[in-house]
């Protein structure tokens, strides 16, 4: 039997997951000598590489001396949290990074739970300790009362800990020692990582944690020989998570080796391999010997916690900036996002309107902006969290919240967060002035809490968060504080007409922008919103005033991202997205229509 270990990488976002595997790709030689390979290699899709986040987690292979070592690396955001749970089940051990100055965060403290709540053993990795900043006894000492916190075993708290800075590809197991290479990392993995329990010669059981899509070979299915060997073209059972037990027939095996796939023709119990030919294949699914076929543990897959609305685009200027506009293509575009990414749900709830969940806000974004890069034309509506019924009480997701803020500013933001319905936990000085506040707060009171955060905080103050359980519905909490301003009228903007509107609050177009009746143009300065004519010229007259038109100075608009749109709307506005356009409009264009149905709210 080959000898293998498997591993996970988990940790906080940007703790520095991929640029270690990164490292370990590089450092174990797996990397061919002329082969190029980008940065944080393994974030290979277009958003991943944008954003310098990693979306989906992604398996890789390496082999060390005799030992071939499945490495998944796994996204560090929230959003993603319930692909980490998927994989930590894949694994046997995990390196848990945490970054050398930011310390513990809050999905530090969502995967370490979860990985030891499966049992696993970790290996601490105290990365970028070449930052100034870095304290990294500090930050030892936290993961220490971390682990005792959470209920580790004595054998898990038993811990290796390795200092690195995974960037410069430098790792050693005390501070004092002088600089070294990924040896030392590659060494703990081996000793004391266990190796796969289960045995080649039991009947076959594979389990699949992701899914992949291949135009040519369909779905795919990633997974781990728990038991047995399987060979290409061999037929098996594919025992589903409600008992169903579906017939297939392995057409394609694929092994994983850096950053290639190929294809293989057999593999055995401890290995990660992926299987395609089987189109009826879910995350969960047992892929079994077809005359003894015994399911493994379901997998538990984390629900949906916050829910959008994506609708036909009914807008004045509809169709002009997308290729796929109809309800049927919105319709076919997320059925076929849903084959693949478990973490979301559809539910058709109107003519052309699909309610879309997922995991928060990051997930549904990253979903519309590669819909508006393949040239799809629709509306989002405002976020909303899922309320579901507990036990006969209606409850609510929580999240738990730290920020950093500089410490003359903390009053106000804590006060902005008492209204929003936060419970403050603990306050800690960070030095340089800032102070760590943690809170628990009702996941709807996040929704739009960012932009004010960082106007509170004048862009200094960080924010993170992630989600911690249901609990009972808390009550009304602040929203927006401040209205829109509203165009009145179509047409081409001038700079005019958005000389005087830039005194009532900020804007969110520039000049020469197309416009529609209802359309928002920016943000009042007050709390009611404000109906304006962008599009006004100066009135003309014979006499060429003596150089006022120069005088126009308009002030940058504020540069409104998807994500930025998102948090702002309110129930009564929509997000129109095509691929060229990111508009904030309201749901009623006009004013004389707003008037009524705020009437009928009422
Ligand atoms: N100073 C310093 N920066 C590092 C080090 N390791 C990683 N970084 C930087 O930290 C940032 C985040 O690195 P990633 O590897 O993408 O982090 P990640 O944990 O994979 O992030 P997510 O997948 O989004 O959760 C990048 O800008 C890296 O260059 C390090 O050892 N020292
Ligand atoms: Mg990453």
């Amino acid at each position: 039997m080959q000898k293998i270990r498997n591993i996970a990488v988990i940790a906080h976002v940007d703790h520095g997951k991929t640029t270690l595997v990164d490292g370990l790709l590089e450092q174990s030689g797996t990397f061919g000598s002329h082969e190029q390979h980008d940065e944080r290699a393994m974030d290979s899709n277009d958003i991943e590489k944008e954003r310098g986040i990693t979306i989906l987690s992604k398996n890789t292979a390496i082999t060390y001396g005799d030992y071939k070592i499945n490495i998944i690396d796994t996204p560090g955001h929230a959003d993603f949290g319930g692909e980490v749970e998927r994989v930590l089940k894949m694994v046997d051990g995990v390196l848990v990074l945490v970054d050398a100055y930011e310390g513990v965060m809050p999905q530090t403290k969502f995967v370490v739970k979860k990985m030891l709540a499966l049992g696993k053993k970790p290996i601490v990795v105290i990365n970028k300790i070449d930052k100034p900043s870095a304290e990294p006894d500090r930050v030892v000492d936290e993961m220490f009362d971390l682990f005792a916190d959470m209920g580790a075993t004595d054998d898990q708290q038993d811990f290796p800990v390795i200092y690195a800075a995974a960037r410069d590809g430098m790792a050693k197991l005390d501070m004092a020692d002088p600089d070294g290479d990924f040896k030392c990392i590659f060494d703990a993995i081996i000793d004391s990582v266990p190796e796969p329990e289960g045995d080649a010669a039991n009947p076959l059981q594979a389990q699949v944690f992701t899914l992949d899509y291949d135009n040519y070979v369909g779905k795919i299915g990633i997974s781990r020989i728990f038991n047995g060997t399987v060979s290409k073209g061999d037929n098996v059972m594919l025992a589903k998570a409600d008992g169903e037990m579906v017939k297939g027939k392995i057409s394609k095996l694929i092994g994983f080796h850096g950053l290639n796939r190929m294809e293989i023709d057999q593999a055995e119990a401890g290995d990660i391999v992926a299987f395609a030919g089987m189109e009826t294949v879910d995350v969960g699914d047992t892929v079994a010997d077809p005359s003894n076929p015994v399911a493994l543990d379901p997998m538990h897959i984390e629900e949906p916690t916050l829910t959008v609305v994506f609708a036909v685009n009914d807008s004045p200027l509809a169709g002009q900036e997308g290729k796929h506009v109809t309800s049927n293509k919105l319709r076919e575009r997320l059925e076929f996002e849903m084959r693949t990414n478990v973490a979301m749900k559809l539910e058709i709830v109107g003519e052309g309107k699909f309610k879309v969940s997922g995991r928060g806000e990051l997930q549904i974004t990253v979903l519309a902006e590669n819909m508006r890069r393949e040239d799809f034309e629709f509306s989002i509506s405002r976020p909303e969290v899922i309320v579901k019924e507990i036990e006969g009480v209606k409850c609510e997701p929580f999240e738990h919240l730290v920020i950093d803020v500089p410490e003359d500013l903390s009053g106000g933001v804590i006060e902005r967060l008492g209204k929003r319905k936060a419970e403050m936990k603990s306050m800690l000085p960070m030095g340089s002035g800032f102070q760590r506040i943690e809170f628990e707060i009702p996941a709807r009171a996040l929704i739009g809490f960012r932009g004010q955060f960082l106007t509170d905080t004048k862009g200094e103050g960080i924010m993170n968060h992630s989600f911690i359980e249901f609990r009972p519905f808390s009550g009304a909490v602040e929203s927006r504080s401040y209205g829109a301003l509203i165009s009145m009228t179509a047409g081409s903007t001038l700079a005019f007409s958005l000389f005087s509107i830039q005194n009532r609050g900020v804007l969110y177009i520039g000049v020469q922008t197309e416009v529609y009746e209802g359309m928002i143009v920016g943000e009042h300065s007050r709390d009611n919103d404000l109906v304006v004519n962008p599009i006004k010229g100066k009135a003309q007259s014979n006499v060429r005033s003596s150089g006022a038109d120069e005088a126009i100075k308009l002030i940058p608009p504020r540069d409104m991202s998807l994500e930025r749109a998102l948090e702002w709307i309110e129930d009564d506005e929509l997000l129109e997205i095509t691929p060229k356009n990111i508009r904030i409009r309201k749901k009623f264009l006009t004013e004389a229509e707003r008037k009524r149905n705020s009437r009928k709210g009422k």
